[in-house]
């Protein structure tokens, strides 16, 4: 074990800022990670004889071990999340906004002391392929070894970090402690001047594992605006035709609606030949490249991903990929070391123990597995990973799909007329909320490009940036709205979803190709009739009707209802959006 006599770094800003944190946090014992095996394994001995994880029947699930977390902490807290800029206009309407000395000093209390009689583990960390010019370093410092294991698999961690770091002062500080995990003493505060991050009281996903949307999203999107890329929020897809073509799309839907599964699609039978293949479940970095295409990058190494719902049928490449090496977090377990969840392959046995550890039976109303209950799987075992995953100069985008999960009114796939229309159909997707955040579950609310959360500046200003990208990209992407989430008044999904999904997909492979013809409508293009294969769909006619259907009555009323957001966003949201709603609205009213 590294003592903090033995730092395998010269890197004088690096040492400087990790004692000054040690300084404050005073940890019994400072240990630098090197992403070894052989750490991986040490680490994992502790946190095993400490009770934070639980191996699983290690014949079946080789490396893999379960993890409780505090009951009261399983999801991301969008209302203790902060973006701590100069101003408060900086930050936006959309976010909560804390003035960074006070965040420093209010945060710089709770710190004090908090890792007394623990270890301080040094993070180094890259996000993006190791050699890419595009990836950014990151140093977590934190006092969990659970989210020290986690790092390791969701980003390239240890060594390949401080080599890449040299010495260099371009990184982001990342400070999180659990501390007592209390929701009154929780903050995840985000300081985009400073390239700097202090998370405080929670050791949950997003909350915990800073490079994820702390550093690859929030503190990514204030770099990419500046810079003049997009840090985005989005899955990456590779499509391969039956004649050896690839296609690359990006993907933006809200948390937990259906990002991980998209990627990891296995299409019909009917689709003979295609391959679909993952480059990135969750976070996109995209640049505009020489050839003026827009490339993309995953900044993460990892998945993690919703648990249930998850299964042989409906994701067998997710399946596959927790199989080894992965960390289940608040499913439920049986007696005898293996785990289940909502939406298994099979029905729930007799007995679990549920996500809190406690005994549950069968039929009982409660869920054995948290509904954000979540595996961390490397992503190199997904065995439809794309072998561009490394590729410094990333894939380029042929389209990019804005989807929210809607029970009325939004139409399974429309295509944008053109990039300001695009822009604004991402601007004003909804959503209903999902348990990935504490809260209410299922209500409407609008998440442009599944950014609500995540977007480290002011929103209107995000905008004009997506609408002056246009300028940036000679050969811009093909832009589309989908919606699998489409209810029958039973309150059933009308469309299938998954694997089903391809058939939307190719038809927008097909349009981004110029291989397909569209439908022009009031709101956008769709398929001609016959265009969207339906061949051998298991879905009566009618439910497809319906779930396409597109009714001017409940888009007037989608219109009028994003004034108030337009109203939230205030005085920066770019006239060129505001006037394709008033343009749009005045064509549905007049139709
Ligand atoms: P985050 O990791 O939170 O960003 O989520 P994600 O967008 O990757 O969502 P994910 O793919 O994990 O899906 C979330 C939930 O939606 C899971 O319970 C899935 O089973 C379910 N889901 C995904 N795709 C579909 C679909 O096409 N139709 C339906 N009905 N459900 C889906
Ligand atoms: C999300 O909520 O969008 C996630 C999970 O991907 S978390 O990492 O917890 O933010
Ligand atoms: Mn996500």
């Amino acid at each position: 074990m590294h003592t903090s006599s033995e730092r395998p770094t010269t890197n004088a800003h690096l040492l400087g800022w990790v004692e000054e944190m040690a300084k404050l946090c005073k940890p019994d014992r400072v240990y630098w990670c090197d992403g070894s095996e052989a750490e991986k394994k040490r680490l994992t001995e502790e946190a095993v004889a400490a009770k934070v994880l639980i191996p699983l029947d290690q014949k079946k699930w080789p490396g893999c071990y379960y993890h409780h977390s505090n009951p009261n902490d399983v999801a991301r807290v969008e209302h203790l999340t902060f973006i701590c800029t100069p101003t408060k206009e900086d930050a936006g309407p959309t976010n909560n906004w804390m003035e960074p000395k006070e965040a420093y000093r209010k945060l710089g209390a709770l710190y004090d002391g908090a890792m007394k009689g623990r270890t301080m583990y040094v993070v180094p960390y890259v996000m993006g392929p190791a050699t890419s010019p595009f990836s950014k370093v990151g140093i977590e410092i934190t006092d969990s070894v659970y989210v020290a294991l986690n790092m390791g698999i969701m980003a390239r961690m240890g060594k390949v970090a401080l080599d890449r770091l040299g010495q260099s002062n371009e990184f982001n500080r990342g400070l999180h402690s659990v501390a007592d995990c209390n929701p009154e003493r929780r903050f995840i505060c985000h300081f985009p001047q400073d390239n700097t991050i202090w998370s405080i009281g929670s050791g949950y996903g997003g909350n915990a594992l800073l490079g994820k949307k702390c550093l690859a999203l929030r503190i990514a999107s204030y770099l990419a605006k500046n810079e003049g890329w997009l840090a985005e929020h989005m899955l990456i897809l590779e499509a391969e035709s039956p004649t050896g073509e690839k296609q690359y799309v990006a993907a933006a839907f809200p948390s937990a609606c259906g990002k991980t599964n998209f990627a990891m699609m296995i299409p019909p039978a009917v689709f003979k030949g295609w391959k679909i293949r993952t480059v990135g479940d969750d976070i996109s970095w995209m640049r505009v490249g020489e050839d003026g295409r827009l490339w993309a990058v995953n900044p993460e190494n990892g998945y993690f991903g919703v648990a249930p719902g998850t299964n042989r049928k409906t994701n067998p490449n997710a399946m596959d990929s927790v199989r080894k090496d992965t960390l289940f977090t608040n499913v439920a377990r049986t007696a005898d070391g293996d785990i289940w969840w909502e939406g298994w392959d099979t029905e729930a046995p007799p007995e679990l123990t549920d996500w809190k550890g406690q005994h549950w039976k069968k039929g009982s109303p409660d869920k054995a597995a948290h509904p954000n209950s979540r595996f961390t799987a490397p992503a190199k075992n997904n065995p439809a990973i794309s072998p561009s995953v490394d590729d410094p100069k990333g894939v380029p985008i042929s389209a990019i799909i804005f989807g929210g999960r809607r029970s009325t009114t939004v139409p399974l796939v429309l295509e944008a007329f053109n990039w300001t229309h695009g822009v604004y159909l991402g601007a004003t997707m909804g959503s209903e909320t999902t348990a990935a955040a504490t809260g209410q579950v299922g209500v409407v609310r609008r998440d442009p490009m599944a950014m609500l959360p995540f977007c480290g500046y002011d929103a209107g200003s995000y905008f004009q940036h997506w609408l002056d990208m246009q300028t940036r990209i000679p050969h811009p992407p093909k832009v589309y709205m989908v919606n699998w989430f489409r209810k029958s008044a039973e309150g059933k999904f009308l469309w299938p979803g998954y694997g089903d999904n391809m058939r939307v997909l190719k038809w927008m492979l097909d349009r981004a190709a110029g291989r397909v013809g569209a439908q022009e409508t009031l709101l956008g293009n769709t398929p001609k009739a016959g265009d969207l294969d339906l061949t051998g769909l298991d879905a009566p006619k009618e439910n497809v009707a319906a779930a396409t259907k597109i009714d001017l009555g409940e888009w007037e009323q989608e219109l009028e209802s994003q004034a108030e957001w337009f109203d939230k966003l205030g005085k920066t949201l770019p006239k060129p959006i505001a006037l394709q709603r008033e343009m749009l609205l005045e064509r549905v009213r007049s139709a």
